[in-house]
């Protein structure tokens, strides 16, 4: 199915994982059997970079190549024939990452943790603003922080419209909450669908919370190439896509969606 043993590298991931194992004990995807007392990941032969062996393992030198994880957590070298259930681990890739796509098709991955430009009119005279606020989650760890879209504001001329989980707010930008105008929002069985128009285009913004997915269409030609933002500048070529704000290129993904974080909101 495409996972592997499991490869605690953090006390955090080992404590989540004991917390799987219940009453049973566990392989995990740590290994001596390629070199005599130096464990390494199965899956690739690095060295561990974290353990938690019990007391007195590993036992070494007794036949023992592979480790199980004892229901406290700790872990035991043991004979590798021996029978027992397995954690397996999936790359974080196959689940919820944000995965950008541009609107010209190119797919990549930034793990921002603040406010972004999604896309915007890229006129001198902006008439709007789409900005996506990224919060690392649950499973994030010291050296790999995850994260995934947690809400969203939109700005069309004076009007806005914060989309924050299921809370909504409209006003304008003079301070006075008021009903919206050229944005309207509803929400559907937990998914949030806004619409805003400018220039005759309207602009379509769906909202799946339940996977923090959000996905992007408009009608029309008005805005082809005269867009900007971690959508790309919207010209039919996915190539020129990574543009910073003062139209050079970026180096990589990282960069570009660097460029775009913007102050944040109150
Ligand atoms: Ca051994
Ligand atoms: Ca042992
Ligand atoms: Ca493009």
């Amino acid at each position: 199915m495409g996972g592997f043993l499991a490869e605690p590298r953090t006390k955090t991931e080992n404590d989540k994982i004991a917390n799987l194992c219940g009453k049973e004990t566990y392989w995990i995807g740590i290994t001596d059997l390629n070199h005599e007392d130096t464990f390494t990941y199965a899956r690739d032969d690095s060295t561990i970079i974290y353990s938690n062996w019990s007391p007195s393992e590993p036992s070494i030198s007794l036949g023992e190549h592979c480790t199980q994880m004892y229901v406290d957590g700790t872990w035991n070298d043991q004979n590798c024939n021996d029978h027992m259930g397995a954690i397996c681990q999936f790359d974080a890739g196959c689940h919820g990452d944000p995965h950008l796509k541009t609107f010209d098709g190119r797919a990549y991955t930034f793990q921002g943790t603040c406010w972004y430009t999604l896309f915007k009119d890229c006129a001198d005279k902006s008439r709007f603003e789409v900005t996506t606020k990224f919060e690392p989650r649950e499973d994030s760890s010291p050296d790999q922080v995850r994260t995934r879209i947690v809400a969203f504001k939109v700005t069309v001329g004076d009007e806005y419209s914060i989309i924050d989980g299921l809370d909504i707010t409209t006003g304008r930008t003079g301070g006075q909450k008021t009903a919206a105008r050229v944005i309207t929002v509803k929400e559907e069985d937990k998914n949030i669908i806004l619409n805003f128009t400018s220039k005759n285009t309207t602009f379509t913004l769906k909202w799946t919370l339940r996977k923090h997915a959000l996905s992007v269409t408009y009608d029309g030609s008005f805005y082809h190439g005269k867009l900007c933002g971690l959508m790309g500048n919207a010209d039919g070529v996915a190539a020129n896509d990574f543009q910073k704000p003062d139209g050079s290129d970026a180096k990589d993904a990282d960069d570009f969606g660097e460029s775009w974080k913007v102050n944040e909101m109150k």
